[in-house]
């Protein structure tokens, strides 16, 4: 499935994993006569002299080629250069004769498919960055999504600065807004030109799905005391950015979300003065030039705001995530160091916890009979258990949590290794998920007693699980088959099983068949580490306010940690437990204390992304509705600052054993004191030989950037998909400073 996902540009993903982790298709239908939505990309240094404004050159573009039959649906300001229109065939014909038009690519719809996690990734209060920051303070964050439900304590204004006077922003609602989200605006133009006849339910910024209040709470929810999910996870709530002010985009509706909408709301992010973006959503396959994160993040970046997107939920084959645009930061979804539990206690005193988030009022159970039904496959034999706790070894959890549940026993046990249980986990009757080897240890104590029996108590968080962080099975892979030239996901944050506020309005889950309601959830996905990073981008903002967009993605790969709580590399859940390679979890997680202060940058500006746009198999015209400039590709090089390295080789049959050299050219710019001298460690990739020219670089007053070639030479196995890797570590003379960046080597190849 992923493969056809890949190379699909209609099909578009909400990076949330639903309880049942269903992504919907939908497939945008095209009638030859009828008038479909477009999106019209214009060179504005082509606009004649006698219009005053860029609205009024647009309106009589689109009266010229409509005869004055359709309106412009959306004028976009920042984000690009153009609008939206509802056009025939034949007006849309007319249209690319104008004046001026650059492209036109139609409107894409858009489908669907914390207590803890800031003590994990270890912000403190007693010291670091967040009092470094205060918090995120005066940081302004952007979230297009679902919208937020206000109400909740999350977005609560105790503690919270004035609203800043370069704020720019609006309330639609203004019940809805305070010291905390400071603008709440929707955006539904292009669903209601794609839909005329459709009522959206609910016409404001509230959320009535829950997927933005979520995304919204964990990047900069203030603090919420008594925070659970029905008792799991209890403790104090709050974003990673908590005195940073939120400002929510609404473009996700219930009723569908479309391409057109979502460049609505950045371009609006981008006029009201956001700090940072936050987009946990994104369009699978899509080009750079047709995808509207990649468009309306590159003219964010312009404008020194810092844009993350998440990878997408597509993993864990190579080659599926999305937003991998090169001055994006993009964000993959690692495991927290947290259980939620149900614990059994065996007759013979045997101790046991299986993974639970039951939502029932039951806490426990008590000695309650045992009974093994195998693979609790047949339904008449099920529904004769009574009440017993039943015991299933099964791979495919959902079917078997399904009929257990229509089977009415005391409790279900799954023995299962299916890597997918974070969708079944949200047990609507007493139930927890065992390893084979707990599985074992049941079996063996039931044999060998008359009467088995167990107690089973549930509502247990358990913290500090070793090992975590862990790459989720889900997270999308890298490489980016967007660009293929800059090594992505970027790092890895917490997104497994995440607490946050919820929407009043959307269900949590059921229990029997009664949907429950809860002001938090506990949710999984790229979606959810997104905003962690959202949040700490907030934090190193509001402390180095010079820092460029690229300066602070630097910061963040550059210090993130490729080792895990028990010091070991950390592990692949989607690659049967081996290491991460660096298309898993790219430059590693998170350390957002060490972010504070990196000791080198990897600096870009936005000429050298449009440079390396040259270097990419694009038209001028493609370049163009990215950049929104006339381009001169004449000086173009390939060698973006990025701070990770990929190197791409064929499979060579003939003389496989050949070798193959790459160069690499970076700079680094020195943020630590005045006089420092750093040397290359690096940490060899198989089948190569790695120089680094020169291996030491020395910082004084005079020369604060340093430039240095990295050069591969080697070759990789003969074959497809193979993966080398290692990396680059300068480290300053007292080791304080440890910069450190991952290279690959790769046959992998998207035209496959
Ligand atoms: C919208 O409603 C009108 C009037 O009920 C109907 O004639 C038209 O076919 C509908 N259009 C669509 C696209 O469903
Ligand atoms: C939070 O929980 C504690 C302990 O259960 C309780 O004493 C306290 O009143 C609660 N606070 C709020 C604001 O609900
Ligand atoms: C279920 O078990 C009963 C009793 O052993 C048996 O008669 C029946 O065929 C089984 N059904 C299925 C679908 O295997
Ligand atoms: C949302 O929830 C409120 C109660 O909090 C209810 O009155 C309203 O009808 C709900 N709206 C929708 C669209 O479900
Ligand atoms: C460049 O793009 C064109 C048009 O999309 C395509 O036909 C061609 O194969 C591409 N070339 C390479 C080297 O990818
Ligand atoms: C592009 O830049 C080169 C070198 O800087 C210059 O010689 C050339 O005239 C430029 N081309 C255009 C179209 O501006
Ligand atoms: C490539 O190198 C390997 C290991 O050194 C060797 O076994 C193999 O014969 C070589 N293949 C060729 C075609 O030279
Ligand atoms: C403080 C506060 O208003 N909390 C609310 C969060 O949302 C839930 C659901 O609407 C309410 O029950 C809480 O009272």
């Amino acid at each position: 499935m992923a493969t056809n996902l890949l190379y699909s540009f209609l099909h578009v993903w909400i990076l949330l994993i639903f309880n049942s982790m269903i992504h919907y298709q939908v497939v945008a239908v095209s009638s030859s006569s009828h008038a479909s939505t477009y999106i019209i990309h214009m060179d504005l240094s082509a606009m004649p002299k006698p219009f005053s404004n860029h609205q009024s050159w647009y309106q009589s573009t689109i009266n010229a080629a409509t005869s004055g039959f359709s309106n412009l649906i959306y004028v976009y300001d920042h984000a690009l250069h153009g609008f939206t229109a509802s056009l025939t065939p034949s007006q849309l014909r007319e249209l690319k004769k104008s004046h001026g038009f650059v492209a036109v690519y139609s409107d894409m719809l858009l489908k669907k498919d914390t207590t803890h996690t800031t003590d994990f990734i270890g912000l403190t209060a007693a010291s670091g960055l967040w009092p470094e920051s205060n918090y995120g303070e005066g940081m302004i964050i952007g979230v297009v999504d679902s919208g937020v439900w206000p109400e909740n304590e999350s977005f609560r204004d105790d503690g919270m600065a004035e609203v800043p006077s370069r704020w720019k922003g609006e309330c639609e609602d203004a019940s809805m807004c305070n010291r905390k989200i400071i603008g709440a605006r929707t955006f539904n133009k292009g669903l209601l030109g794609n839909n005329p006849n459709l009522t959206i339910a609910v016409n404001t910024p509230r959320d009535t799905d829950g997927h933005g209040t979520h995304t919204s709470s964990t990047a900069c929810g203030n603090y919420a005391t008594n925070a659970s999910f029905f008792g799991y996870a209890p403790g104090i709530a709050r974003g990673v950015a908590p005195h940073a002010m939120l400002a929510i985009y609404k473009v996700l509706w219930d009723e569908g979300a479309y391409t057109s909408d979502i460049l609505a709301g950045i371009d609006k992010a981008i006029s009201d003065g956001v700090d940072v973006l936050s987009l946990s959503l994104g369009i699978s396959g899509a080009p750079l030039y047709k995808d509207p994160i990649a468009i309306g993040g590159f003219a964010a970046i312009q404008k020194d705001i810092t844009v993350v997107a998440s990878t997408g939920n597509e993993g864990p084959l190579l080659g599926t995530l999305h937003n991998g645009a090169p001055w994006l930061i993009t964000v993959g979804a690692s495991t927290v160091d947290r259980e939620f539990a149900g614990v059994l206690e065996l007759g013979d005193g045997t101790i046991i916890s299986g993974q639970s988030l039951y939502l029932g009022s039951e806490t426990s159970l008590t000695k309650v009979p045992l009974i093994n039904m195998e693979g609790c496959d047949n339904q008449t034999l099920l529904a004769k258990v009574g009440y017993k706790i039943v015991v299933c070894q099964t791979n495919m959890l959902a079917d078997t949590v399904a009929s257990v549940a229509a089977a009415k026993v005391a409790a279900g046990l799954f023995v299962s290794e299916d890597p997918y249980f974070e969708l079944s986990i949200k047990f609507s009757y007493p139930a927890a998920i065992l390893s084979p080897e707990d599985g074992t240890v049941i079996l063996e104590y039931m044999k060998r007693s008359s009467d088995p029996r167990a107690n089973l108590r549930f509502k247990q968080t358990i913290l500090g699980t070793k090992p975590a962080p862990m790459v989720t099975i889900y997270s999308s892979r890298g490489p980016s088959t967007s660009c293929p030239a800059v090594l992505k996901p970027d790092v890895v944050g917490p997104g497994d099983l995440v607490l946050a506020s919820w929407s009043r309005n959307a269900s949590v889950g059921f229990i029997g068949s009664d949907q429950i309601y809860s002001p938090y959830n506990i949710m999984s996905g790229s979606s959810m580490s997104c905003p962690h990073v959202s949040g700490l981008s907030a934090l190193l903002k509001s402390v180095h306010p010079d820092w460029s967009p690229a300066a602070i993605r630097s910061a963040i790969m550059t210090t993130a940690t490729s080792v895990d709580n028990s010091g070991a590399p950390i592990i692949d859940l989607g690659d049967n437990g081996r290491s991460a390679s660096p298309f898993a979890i790219g430059s590693g997680q998170i350390v957002p204390n060490k972010a504070l202060d990196p000791g080198l940058i990897y600096d870009i500006t936005g000429n050298d992304y449009i440079n390396l746009l040259c270097t990419m198999n694009l038209t001028f015209e493609q370049i163009k509705t990215i950049t929104r400039t006339m381009t001169n590709c004449s000086d173009a090089t390939p060698n973006l600052n990025y701070p990770s390295f990929i190197a791409f080789f064929e499979v060579n049959n003939q003389s496989p054993n050949k070798t193959i050299t790459w160069e690499f050219e970076r700079s680094v710019t020195n943020v630590g004191d005045t006089t420092m001298t750093y040397s290359a460690k690096v940490m060899p990739l198989k089948g190569f030989r790695v120089r680094v020219e020169p291996d030491k670089l020395i910082f004084n007053q005079e020369y604060k950037k340093q430039r240095f070639k990295l050069i591969l030479e080697g070759h990789l196995e003969s074959k497809e998909n193979e993966v080398a890797y290692g990396s680059l570590t300068w480290i300053d003379e007292t080791g304080n400073y440890m910069v450190r960046s991952p290279i690959v080597a790769t046959t992998f190849s998207s035209t496959k």
